[in-house]
């Protein structure tokens, strides 16, 4: 592919995050070069991106590649990819529910799928960890609606509301729930809940870090001594999640939780791993909330948890809160996890590697 070949490709806000999303077939099929196109349509690895199209933060330097499904009871195939910011690196290692927001309305846009009538409802399955998630798109007078009355906290103003649910998401790329067995595991002296309901996610008490957990991203960001804390301990659960040596991965998730301030059912401030969210990822949210769900964790232990099989838990972040309608099987397990997304489309042309 030479520097002028362009590649079809819409903008896209999913949820909090923005990125490109891609027909399979439009993008080089060897990853290499594929990835290699990726950074330099980005603009990474530069702090600024000022090369590319990325906007210098992890939840904006985000790609989703999608095709038709040729799976019984799927509509559409979605591979996430996260293109680093200052590092020259693209990776599958992590899913991203915020980015799955705008599947649908892509694949609906590029016509690999046909609207029902109001709404339609999409089954995506997720290729960096294999399930299947279940999204529903407004579809009036046969196209997407963008626009309407729901509300996400982390962005300005409302957009149509498009309900997302999870089925099967424990052990996503862990193989288990709790891939060492155990509801505590103690990695530098912290106590730590170590957990996959759908994202890798580290989850410790804000206390234990000596911090109160309602500090700005960017104050946390500046706690270079919170941060090296951070990094050893991820670096130690890395392998005990079976996720091996994760020097270059953006997971496990690194999740500090103190009680609810505003009536939800915990508060959250997470390191993705190196910078702050400025809210939660989704399934970091579902997985976060999965622990407080975990009897003896030190999540459940502050959590504020509503009674019956079918929980609303909202986990609260540094920008409001998102809501996780977990509903329970028989013996206590999450058997699905719903939560609510907006997307817009932002752009559709063609970009440069
Ligand atoms: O957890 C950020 C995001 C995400 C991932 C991250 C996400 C998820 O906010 O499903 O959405 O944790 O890297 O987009």
């Amino acid at each position: 592919m030479s520097d002028t070949d362009g590649v079809r490709c819409m903008w896209m806000r999913g949820g909090t995050s923005k990125g490109g999303y891609f027909l399979t077939a439009d993008l080089p099929t060897d990853p290499a070069e594929r990835d290699a196109f990726l950074l330099r349509a980005m603009g990474s690895p530069d702090p600024r991106q000022i090369d590319g199209m990325g906007g210098a933060d992890p939840l904006t330097s985000k790609v989703a590649v999608v095709r038709k499904s040729d799976r019984p009871d799927v509509d559409v195939d979605y591979l996430f990819l996260q293109v680093f910011v200052d590092r020259p690196i693209v990776t599958d290692a992590q899913n991203c529910g915020n980015i799955l927001a705008g599947v649908g309305p892509f694949a609906i846009e590029r016509g690999l799928l046909p609207v029902a009538s109001q709404r339609t409802q999409i089954r995506i399955f997720m290729e960096n960890t294999g399930q299947i998630a279940i999204a529903t798109v407004e579809t009036p007078d046969g196209r997407v609606r963008y626009d309407g009355e729901a509300r996400i906290d982390g962005v300005p103003g409302t957009a149509a509301p498009i309900p997302i649910a999870f089925e099967d998401t424990a052990g996503s790329s862990c193989g288990a729930l709790l891939p060492t067995g155990n509801a505590v595991d103690v990695i530098e002296g912290i106590e730590a809940t170590l957990i996959d309901n759908g994202m890798p996610c580290v989850v410790m008490r804000a206390s234990d870090l000596g911090i109160t957990g309602t500090e700005t991203p960017s104050d946390l960001e500046g706690n270079s001594s919170l941060r090296a804390k951070l990094e050893a301990i991820r670096l130690k659960a890395g392998p005990m999640m079976n996720l091996g040596d994760v020097t270059e991965k953006s997971v496990p998730k690194m999740t500090m939780v103190s009680p609810a301030a505003n009536g939800g059912a915990i508060s959250t401030r997470t390191f993705i791993p190196h910078r702050c969210h400025s809210s939660i990822g989704v399934l970091g949210a579902v997985s976060v909330a999965t622990a407080c769900l975990i009897p003896g964790s030190p999540a459940a232990a502050m959590a504020s948890i509503p009674e019956g099989r079918e929980k609303t838990l909202s986990v609260e972040h540094p920008t409001g809160e998102m809501t996780v309608v977990a509903t329970l099987a028989a013996d206590g397990s999450v058997e699905r996890a719903a939560i609510l997304r907006t997307a817009r489309k932002l752009f559709d042309g063609v970009v440069f590697g």
